[in-house]
């Protein structure tokens, strides 16, 4: 028993230079965890809700109601609580809040004190995260998806496509993929270079993408990866497409190409790139309400291809057993802020491994130097990770933080690679 004796919040700022709330959890002994909430910008319909103020100071995006929710009510009902059970922490949050949806006192004030408490809980037991998390269970060093070029609204929408992503499933160790990707980077570099100059970075870290059109994009990175040396499947393409951003009655609009498809047509135009490019994953292929879509997709592309539901399925356990009884992807997104607590987002990758789906655990756009999904992603063997580019440093603290645990776990340290994989395609 390690009772919460206060609770803490302050204002600190993101990689968008927006406003996020930071809380600070303390316990019996005087020892302390602290919690961020990150902030996504292509958002699913049923995530919990980013509480911000709304009016026109930093446009909107101020948190001063999500502050006063931790100072106030939620440090009223926590503290005098166990930091080390988790689960009634995180129900008290749940009841306290009282909506579906955490709109009340905000999805980011709530899960910036899940992770504090989850942090102190670790802290108490004198444990880094992940081996607190692992509790004596094996464990496996992600595979890493990591952005090459950002896209969508990620990007001013200069392509439609939001996250052109690459995955070293032939790397031997951890370390080695992200020499893998480190050599993709600089060779995609280059070959934009040659096009025009290089003009800066989308959100997470990708290029900013300066192609003209779509299927450009894939061919400069197959091409990257070519040049980078790497073949026979050793470096794969995920795409991020986030279809839900350019999809409108009825249709997709890819608006840098102005062409627009219905469903079937857009199906088609992913089978396309599916046989053309090295694609091994593919995340919200289509709109996040189309659930038909998702099965035939699934249906037609299940057994060669990483589906992952990520808007779709809103990191909820209960979403995860429908579209698994349903045949309607293959994988998972786990993203902490988008269901608002640590232990529902640990029920969620549950659900997704005991049908053999892949789990990949996420960042969102907007984040900060907290490497939390980090341990997440080892100490829960989830087997995956998505963080954005190796570029700036709230991406590359994560994946440095995956590094230091490699180190810890020296002589043991079993780098996940195809493994991480849905069932099929191990
Ligand atoms: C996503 C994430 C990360 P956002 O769609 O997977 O790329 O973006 O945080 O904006 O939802
Ligand atoms: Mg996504």
């Amino acid at each position: 028993m390690r009772k919460i004796e206060d609770v803490r919040a302050r204002r600190i700022w993101d990689s968008r230079g927006r406003p996020t709330i930071e809380v600070d959890v303390v316990i019996q002994g005087g020892l302390q965890g602290r919690g961020v909430a990150p902030a996504g910008a292509s958002r699913g319909e049923a995530e919990a809700i980013d509480l911000r103020d709304g009016g026109s100071r930093f446009a909107g995006y101020d948190v001063q109601n999500a502050l006063a929710a931790v100072r106030g009510e939620i440090a009223e009902a926590i503290i005098g609580l166990d930091a080390i059970d988790q689960r009634s922490i995180d129900e008290t949050l749940i009841a306290v809040d009282g909506t579906a949806n955490k709109s009340r006192l905000g999805g980011n004030a709530i899960v910036a004190t899940s992770m504090a408490v989850l942090r102190a809980a670790a802290a108490a037991a004198g444990e880094p995260l992940w081996r607190y998390l692992a509790d004596g269970k094996p464990v496996r060093l992600p595979l890493p998806e990591i952005q090459i070029f950002g896209g969508g609204v990620h990007a001013a929408r200069r392509v439609d496509i939001q996250d052109f992503l690459v995955m070293p499933v032939g790397a031997e160790t951890f370390t080695k993929a992200l020499e893998m990707v480190a050599d993709v980077y600089a060779a995609a570099g280059e070959l934009m270079a040659r096009k025009g100059p290089l003009t800066g970075v989308a959100d997470e870290g990708g290029y900013w993408p300066n192609f003209d059109s779509n299927e450009e994009a894939l061919t400069t990175l197959t091409r990257a990866i070519e040049t980078a040396g790497y073949g026979n499947g050793e470096v794969m393409i995920s795409l991020d497409i986030a279809a839900s951003q350019f999809y409108e009655h009825g249709h997709y609009k890819l608006g840098l190409e102005d062409r627009s498809f219905d469903t079937g047509e857009w199906i088609e135009v992913l089978a396309n790139w599916i046989g053309t490019f090295p694609i091994l994953s593919i995340e919200d292929p289509v709109n996040e309400r189309d659930r038909d879509g998702m099965i035939a997709i699934t249906q037609r592309f299940g057994n060669k291809l990483q589906i992952i539901g990520d808007d779709y399925l809103v990191t909820s356990a209960g979403r995860v057993r429908v579209a698994q009884a349903e045949g309607a992807g293959n994988a998972v997104l786990l993203k902490p802020n988008q269901v608002g607590t640590i232990t529902e987002t640990l029920d969620t990758l549950v659900a997704a491994r005991a049908a053999g789906w892949g789990t990949v655990v996420s960042a969102r756009s907007g984040e900060t130097e907290d490497d939390i999904i980090s341990d997440l992603s080892v100490g829960w063997n989830a087997g995956q990770l998505k963080v954005g580019s190796i570029t700036r440093s709230e991406r590359t603290a994560k994946w440095n933080q995956v590094l230091r645990i490699e180190e810890m776990l020296g002589g043991k340290a079993e780098y996940a690679g195809r493994s991480a994989l849905p069932k099929g395609l191990r």
